[in-house]
């Protein structure tokens, strides 16, 4: 069973699903297109209110801008509100236009750090119309080549550009600065992990937090590490959660590594992060290469759902009273049982009690949905990144 406080804690989770998710999406070498992909933003809201219906607990959708782009932002979020959803984080997109082929912000000519700059600031206002409070900033600049550029001078442009944007947002909005250790540039990222990004909020302001994207650091990193010294910094805006087995390869979250999963719940929950108020987005960032989107969104939540459910069953009475000991045996076997609980049956009553099916999975092949959206819609859907 869990206690009140857990199912309190589940009950309140909300997990933010990307609208570039519902779109096909593919590698470098082949978009397959899929049936039944959304055709505008306005059938994405579709996608996220049948993922959010089922669930309960995936009641707001992320946008791409331009991506998602539509004459009227605040028709776009009144659409979204009858069907139940929020927009949530706004995502500028500042690495598609020809002029960043040397960077966006951190581009050496003036020029193309005006217009970068401006698209964060019209991005602040798409967030006032859209009612959204958190604006994700992924700079994708970066240098190829030693002395290709200043670094320094880089980071100082970075902090320029992004006070001006904090300055500009309202006080309700925060910015989250995502690193990337690699890719689309292969010498120096200008952002390229959670001490530059933590360096650069410092410097920004104090809505300037850290954006913890789990597919974009080097093999073998320690992210719950990462987790526990930004909460305790109060530094640790969100996440985009993903699941890799390489790079940054995008894959449904806690697929690959529901253990490592887990234990960024874990320290999550330990620094307070899920608690009213505690502030820490749980927002996904995947893409579907093959398998349809929907189905795919919900197992995500899903898998959000369980890694949360698991460490809220640490016993921490009984962990703090072992590390206390010494007992590094006794400790970490706490966590290892609580990791090992199957909450699936826990987590079906909890949704029944939500007045939800308990298999959202099953409910969605039973709603027909699929069927409906395919022949609706066809093959011509929109693409990641378009
Ligand atoms: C960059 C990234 C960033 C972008 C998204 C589409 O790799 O993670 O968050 O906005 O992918
Ligand atoms: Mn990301
Ligand atoms: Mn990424």
């Amino acid at each position: 069973m869990f206690s009140a406080q857990a199912a309190r804690v589940l009950r309140a989770q909300r997990i933010e699903t990307p609208s570039w998710a519902y779109g096909n999406s593919g590698t470098r070498f082949k978009v397959f297109p899929r049936e039944g992909v959304p055709r505008t933003p306005q059938e994405k809201i579709d996608d996220a209110a049948k993922v959010h219906e089922l669930t309960g607990v995936a009641p707001s959708l992320a946008l791409h801008i331009p991506w998602d782009r539509v004459p009227d932002f605040a028709e776009l979020r009144r659409y979204a509100a009858d069907r139940g959803i929020a927009l949530g984080a706004i995502n500028p997109n500042v690495f598609q236009d020809d002029e960043y082929r040397y960077g966006s912000v951190c581009a050496p000519d003036p020029g193309v750090r005006r217009k970068a700059i401006d698209h964060l600031l019209e991005c602040v206002e798409i967030g006032v119309a859209t009612g959204s409070k958190v604006l994700s900033v992924w700079l994708a600049d970066g240098t190829n080549y030693a002395g290709q550029d200043d670094i320094r001078a880089r980071q100082d442009r970075i902090t320029e550009a992004l006070t001006e944007v904090h300055d500009a947002m309202p006080r309700d909005m925060r910015l989250l600065l995502e690193y990337k250790l690699f890719e689309p540039h292969f010498y120096t990222m200008d952002v390229p992990d959670w001490g530059t990004s933590f360096a650069q909020c410092l410097r920004i302001g104090e809505r300037a937090q850290v954006l913890v994207d789990t597919g974009h650091h080097a093999p073998g990193t320690n992210i719950e590490f990462i987790v526990a010294v930004l909460l305790r910094e109060g530094r640790l805006g969100g996440f985009h959660f993903n699941s890799r087995n390489y790079a940054d390869d995008d894959l449904m979250v806690g697929a690959a590594d529901p253990f490592q999963l887990f234990r960024i719940m874990h320290e999550i929950i330990g620094g307070g992060g899920l608690e009213p108020g505690g502030g820490v987005e749980l927002m996904l960032d995947q893409c579907h290469n093959l398998e349809p989107s929907v189905p795919a969104m919900i197992r995500s939540v899903m898998n959000v759902q369980e890694a949360t459910a698991k460490a809220l069953l640490v016993d921490r009475a009984a962990l703090a009273s072992a590390q206390a000991d010494g007992d590094l045996l006794a400790a970490n076997a706490v966590v290892t049982d609580a990791f090992n609980t199957d909450v699936r049956p826990l987590l079906g009553a909890l949704r029944e009690e939500m007045g939800r099916h308990p298999d959202p999975v099953a409910a969605y092949r039973e709603s027909g949905y699929q069927q409906r959206i395919e022949a609706e819609r066809g093959q011509g859907g929109m693409s990641w990144g378009a």
